[in-house]
C-alpha cells in the first residue's frame, strides 16, 4: 500500500473543493496560512479570466493537525468555490422539487445559459468523451468534475506536501518556459528567482516575457486561447529516490504520469527531453567529475533532468509540462449535438482563460511534491518527522562514504576497507529508512 496518497472531490461551481491527504508523519508543523501561498500562486498570471476575480482561494484544515501539528492522522482540506453562490440552483445537491424545476426551465426560457443543458460539446474538452462514457445528456454532468478547477485542491494537497520536503531541505519551484511559441532564452533569464515570480507570466526572461503577453494579447483580441510549456525544478532531493527494479518504482515515470495527470498537459519531459534525440551520446551525458567532500557529485551537466535509471542522482530534478492552448474558445470551432448527433456551428461558451501556463507550472509543482513526498517515505519510513529526519540523515551521511561492501565468500558480515560501518561509528545497523 502506498505510504503517501491523496485524492480530491468537489465540482467547479459546487459548495466546495476538498482534498484528503494520507500518510503525513506526524509532529509536521503546518498551518492554513502555509497552504495559502500557493493557493494565490495559482490564481496569478497574465491571461487569466474572470472567474478567478470571484475566488480568493484558501483552504481550510478540517482534520490532521492539532495545534499546529500534524498527528499522523489523514488531513482533511476545504476550499470553498465563491462562484458557488450564483449556482446553488443549477448545482443543486438536492433532487429539484417541481417548483425548483419549473424555476430552473423558466430561466433556460429566458435565455439564462447556466440554466440550459449544454450539448454543443466544445472540442478538445472532456465534454463528448465524458457525457458518452458516464451517459449523460447534460454536458454540464462532465465537465463540473473535468474542470481545471479540480486542481485548486491538488494545490491545497501540494501545500502539505511542500511544507513536508522544506522540512527535509527539498525546495520546489517552476516557471513559464514558452507561450504560444515564444521560449525563454537562457541567456537572458536574467531575472532573480523571486523577480520572475512576481513577474506577469512568473518568467525569467523580461524579453520573453514580453512577447508573450503580445501572443496572449493577440489571442484574446482573435477569441483565442494560446498553451506554452512549464518547467519545475526540485533543489535538495538526496541521492537514491526510486528504482530501476521495476517499472513502478522509476521516479521518472512516477513524476510523468502525475504532470501528465494536469487537465492541460499533453506532454512531459525530463531534463533535455526530446532533445536528446536529436543529440549524440557525447553531446547527452552528464560526465561524472567526482564526489565533494560532502557526498554529493559532481556532474558537469544536468541533461538527464536529475533522474538516471529511474532514480535521483543529486543534481537538480527537471520536469517540463506542455500546456495545450485551453479548449473553451470565445469565438467557439464548429462542433456536434451531443444528443442529435448533427453538426453545429459553434461549440458551447460561457467565460474562459486565454493562458494559464503559469498557473499550470504552480499546479505541476503540486504533483511532483505530492509525488515526491511518497518517494522519499517509502525511502526513510517513519511515522514522526523526527523519525524520518533521523533516518535520511543516517542515509545521508552513509552514501558519502565509501560503499560499505560485503566481503565475496564472508558469512559473518566482514566489509571491503573495514572502516566503514563498523559499529564504532555507529552506522552499521543504522537504518537507511528502507529495512
Ligand atoms: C475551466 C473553466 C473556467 C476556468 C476554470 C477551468 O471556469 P468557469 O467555467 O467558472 O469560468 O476559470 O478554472 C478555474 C475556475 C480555476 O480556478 O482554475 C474549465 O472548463 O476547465
Amino acid at each position: 500500500m502506498d505510504r503517501f496518497r491523496f485524492l480530491t472531490a468537489g465540482e467547479s461551481h459546487g459548495p466546495m473543493l476538498g482534498a484528503i491527504v494520507e500518510g503525513v508523519p506526524a509532529g509536521l508543523a503546518l498551518t492554513e496560512d502555509d497552504l495559502a501561498v500557493d493557493l494565490a500562486r495559482r490564481q496569478r498570471g497574465y491571461g487569466r479570466g474572470a472567474r478567478q476575480a470571484i475566488e480568493q482561494d484558501r483552504a481550510r484544515i478540517l482534520s490532521g493537525v492539532r495545534h499546529g501539528r500534524t498527528l499522523g492522522s489523514p488531513i482533511l482540506l476545504e476550499v470553498a468555490n465563491r462562484d458557488w453562490e450564483n449556482w446553488t440552483r443549477v448545482m443543486q445537491v438536492g433532487p429539484l422539487s417541481d417548483e425548483e424545476a419549473a424555476e430552473l426551465a423558466e430561466l433556460s426560457a429566458n435565455g439564462n445559459k447556466r440554466a440550459t443543458p449544454i450539448t454543443a460539446v466544445r472540442p478538445g474538452h472532456a465534454d463528448l468523451a465524458g457525457a458518452l462514457k458516464y451517459g449523460f445528456n447534460d454536458v454540464r454532468n462532465a465537465l463540473e468534475r473535468s474542470s481545471a478547477r479540480e486542481t485548486a485542491a491538488r494545490v491545497a494537497a501540494g501545500g502539505v506536501a511542500r511544507a513536508f520536503l522544506r522540512e527535509l531541505g527539498i525546495e520546489v519551484w517552476s516557471f513559464t518556459a514558452e507561450v504560444g511559441g515564444v521560449a525563454v532564452d537562457p541567456a537572458c533569464a536574467t531575472r532573480t528567482r523571486e523577480e520572475a515570480e512576481a513577474s506577469p507570466l512568473r518568467c525569467p526572461d523580461p524579453d520573453a516575457e514580453a512577447a508573450m503577453i503580445a501572443r496572449i494579447d493577440e489571442a484574446r483580441s482573435g477569441g483565442d486561447t494560446v498553451g506554452g510549456v512549464f518547467e519545475v525544478v526540485v533543489h535538495g532531493a538526496p541521492i537514491g529516490l526510486g528504482s530501476y527494479v521495476h517499472w513502478d518504482r522509476r521516479l521518472d515515470a512516477a513524476l510523468a504520469a502525475a504532470v501528465m495527470s494536469i487537465n492541460i498537459v499533453k506532454g512531459v519531459e525530463i531534463g533535455l527531453g526530446f532533445e536528446q534525440t536529436r543529440r549524440l551520446g557525447s553531446q547527452v551525458h552528464d560526465v561524472i567529475e567526482g564526489r565533494r567532500d560532502d557526498g554529493t557529485w559532481i556532474h558537469r551537466s544536468n541533461n538527464a533532468g536529475g533522474l538516471t535509471g529511474g532514480i535521483t542522482n543529486g543534481e537538480p530534478i527537471v520536469v517540463r509540462g506542455a500546456v495545450k492552448p485551453i479548449s473553451t474558445l470565445a469565438r467557439p470551432l464548429p462542433t456536434a449535438d451531443l444528443v442529435t448527433g448533427e453538426s453545429l456551428d459553434k461549440a458551447h461558451y460561457e467565460r474562459s482563460d486565454i493562458s494559464v501556463v503559469p498557473a499550470a507550472g504552480v499546479i505541476g509543482e503540486a504533483m511532483v511534491m505530492l509525488t515526491l513526498a511518497g518517494f522519499v517515505l517509502e525511502k526513510t519510513g517513519g511515522d514522526s518527522m523526527l523519525e524520518v529526519l533521523d533516518n535520511l540523515s543516517r542515509y545521508r551521511a552513509r552514501i558519502a562514504r565509501t560503499p560499505d561492501v560485503p566481503v565475496p565468500g564472508s558469512r559473518s558480515g566482514g566489509h571491503a576497507g573495514g572502516q566503514a560501518g563498523t559499529p564504532a561509528d555507529g552506522q552499521a545497523d543504522g537504518p537507511d529508512g528502507n529495512a
